[in-house]
Formats: structure tokens, C-alpha cells, sequence
């Protein structure tokens, strides 16, 4: 028997007004056993086969941008059950992706770097602790596939309720950043488990200590319709492919908004 424990409070992928609620008190909602063990197979081995192009980066970190575009596996990853209603409840129903990339971390790649992934305004704590007064405009779902039960495979870390300082971090500057008396604390998983989290929470990538495994993940970033989307290489082009088997929702995600102000 496994005794492994999450440290943080976990929600039911259906649970969506407790995974909501964490959003605004903690920043983020860690979900479980959103992918089966097969469908984590199938996006790692969907990562293997990613080639670079474009601003991709292969180096002891891996990093591809906008594999919606390459392969009907990320596609169908952008309206997983659960998470995209939590996307579209805490959003908007006009909600949309601004990219989604992927990611094959080998041993020896140190992602320790605190930061914010994106802060519309700096505001004073009180306005930033009101759900009312600072919306969600911009989340992050990671999607682990790897179990991290341990601090050895670069697991994330965050500093829960750190959104409520309503302040960015300085990338590269703040490296043991504390908020209210809180450090940095590692998001322990198993593999299909999944983190949805807001733009201004204070977190990190950290460091593979291991010998030899890579640390596979997968990110989709959502955001408000009125949040530009970060589709790259420029010039775009939609993959026809893609664009033949997508449903509805998923043309949505990626841009197929009705007529409205400006454009
Ligand atoms: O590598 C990680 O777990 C964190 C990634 C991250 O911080 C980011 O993409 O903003």
C-alpha cells in the first residue's frame, strides 16, 4: 500500500464550487485522477514524438509551445471534463485558450525561478483578497504525468493565498519569497493528477535530482475572452487538420468567438 499524501487539499474533479472557492482563497485547485494511467501514456508518448520548431527550446529542459496545433491528442486536452467547466465557470463562457505547451524536464534541470505567470494590476491586499474586486482572468491547468511524490522530480511549488498580495514577483530576483509567513511549498501528485491555477499565484518550476527520469507535463492556459491569445510561430496558421475534427467548444477555446465589440 502506497503512503503517499497530497499536501495541499484536493477537490473532485466534479466538485466545482469547492475547486472555485480555492481559487479565490488559495489560488489554486488541485484535482486527482483527472487522466487514467492510459491516458497519461498516451500524452507522454504524444510529447515523444514533438519535434521543435518555431520558439520551441530543447535543451536539458524541453519546452513546446502550442501543440494544439500538431496532434489530436493535445487538442482533445484543451475540454477535458471538469477542468473546462471550471475554465468556463471562473472565465466566462466566451473563455479561450492563449496557448498550451508541453514539457520533457531531464535530470538536471533547475526550474527554481518564483514568479507570477501574469498580474493585469498591482492592487492593495484587501481589494486583491475580494473575489468581487479581483477576478480570474488567467489559469494555468497542469496536467502531471509523472508521479511526484517526492521533492526529487521537480515538482511545482506554491505559496498558497499568495494571489491575495495582489503583487507580482521580480522573475529571477525573489528566490525564497515569503508571504505572510509563508515559503514556498511543494504540489505533490501522481501521475493524471491536475493543478489549476491562477496567473498571480507566487510558484516555481525546481531542480530533477534524479539520475535518470524526465519529468513529462502538459499546460493549458486559459484565460478570459478579452486576454490575447499567445499563438506562435508568427505568422499563425490554424493546421487545417486540427481545425476538420474540433468540435464547437474546442473552435471556441481556440478563437471562434461571435461578433462583438472590436472585431
Ligand atoms: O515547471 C513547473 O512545474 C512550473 C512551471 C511554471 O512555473 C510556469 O510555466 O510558469
Amino acid at each position: 500500500m502506497s503512503d503517499f499524501q497530497y499536501k495541499q487539499r484536493t477537490f473532485a474533479l466534479d466538485d466545482l464550487e469547492g475547486q472555485t472557492k480555492a481559487l479565490h482563497e488559495d489560488g489554486f485547485a488541485l484535482i486527482p485522477g483527472v487522466l487514467s494511467a492510459q491516458e497519461v501514456q498516451d500524452v507522454r508518448d504524444g510529447i515523444d514524438r514533438l519535434r521543435p520548431f518555431g520558439f520551441d527550446h530543447v535543451s536539458v529542459n524541453e519546452h513546446y509551445k502550442c501543440v494544439f496545433n500538431r496532434d489530436r491528442l493535445f487538442l482533445d486536452m484543451l475540454d477535458r471534463p471538469g477542468v473546462v467547466d471550471l475554465a468556463e465557470s471562473t472565465m466566462g463562457a466566451q473563455c479561450h485558450i492563449i496557448g498550451s505547451s508541453a514539457w520533457r524536464s531531464h535530470p538536471g534541470h533547475n526550474g527554481w525561478s518564483p514568479h507570477t505567470d501574469h498580474i493585469l494590476v498591482t492592487v492593495p491586499e484587501e481589494v486583491a483578497s475580494d473575489p468581487q474586486s479581483f477576478p480570474i482572468y488567467l489559469c494555468t491547468a497542469h496536467y502531471y504525468l509523472d508521479d511526484i511524490t517526492d521533492e526529487d522530480l521537480c515538482p511545482t511549488y506554491v505559496i498558497p493565498g499568495s494571489h491575495k498580495s495582489g503583487r507580482g514577483l521580480v522573475w529571477g530576483k525573489d528566490k525564497e519569497p515569503e508571504w505572510h509567513g509563508k515559503k514556498l511549498e511543494p504540489v505533490l501528485v501522481k501521475a493524471g493528477d491536475v493543478l489549476f491555477f491562477r496567473s498571480e499565484i507566487w510558484h516555481t518550476g525546481s531542480l530533477n535530482k534524479t539520475a535518470d527520469r524526465m519529468r513529462y507535463l502538459l499546460q493549458v492556459h486559459y484565460s478570459h475572452r478579452t486576454i490575447a491569445q499567445r499563438f506562435s510561430p508568427f505568422p499563425w496558421t490554424f493546421n487545417p487538420e486540427i481545425l476538420a475534427v474540433a468540435n464547437e467548444r474546442q473552435l471556441r477555446l481556440l478563437g471562434k468567438h461571435p461578433e462583438g465589440a472590436y472585431g
